[in-house]
């Protein structure tokens, strides 16, 4: 391979390294349960992500999503439901990397945040009261 292409190819992935990851995840209708249950993206990736509660408009069922520290979502779920209602039932916990607000069912809601530095499988769930354990997934952040 000449310099000329390898150095090509070296920007090129440079440059998509860097490109912004935009993610899609909703609920399973209105079933406990997030679509997909498995999201991928890099290490120190700009992520946007849509989280759409598809769950009937007249259910009454509001969802977050939250990305949270490894290991962490049992306590993190716990720390919510006593964050209450004016917080958004999102705990102020800095094992909680990203989240929502509390979405609606129909409502959707964009957040922007980096993705781990490290590399692993990083839970997601939803932090309103008894959501979780059904309401979880993995957000995988390889390198
Ligand atoms: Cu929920």
């Amino acid at each position: 391979m000449s310099s000329f292409a390898l150095t090509l190819g070296v920007v090129l992935q440079a440059a998509f390294a860097a490109a912004p990851a935009a993610l899609q995840v909703s609920t399973a209708g209105s079933q406990l349960q997030f679509d997909p249950k498995e999201l991928t993206v890099h290490a120190g990736q700009a992520v946007s992500l849509t989280f759409v509660n598809g769950a009937s408009p007249d259910s009454n069922l509001d969802h977050t999503w939250a990305l949270v520290a490894p290991g962490k979502a049992g306590e993190v779920s716990a720390g919510s439901a006593a964050a209450g209602r004016d917080q958004d039932y999102v705990s102020k916990s800095p094992d909680v990397l990203a989240h929502t607000h509390l979405v609606k069912p129909g409502a959707h809601e964009t957040i922007h945040f980096t993705a781990p530095k490290t590399p692993g499988d990083y839970p997601y769930l939803c932090t309103y009261p008894a959501h979780y354990p059904a309401m979880t997934g993995v957000l995988k952040v390889v390198p």
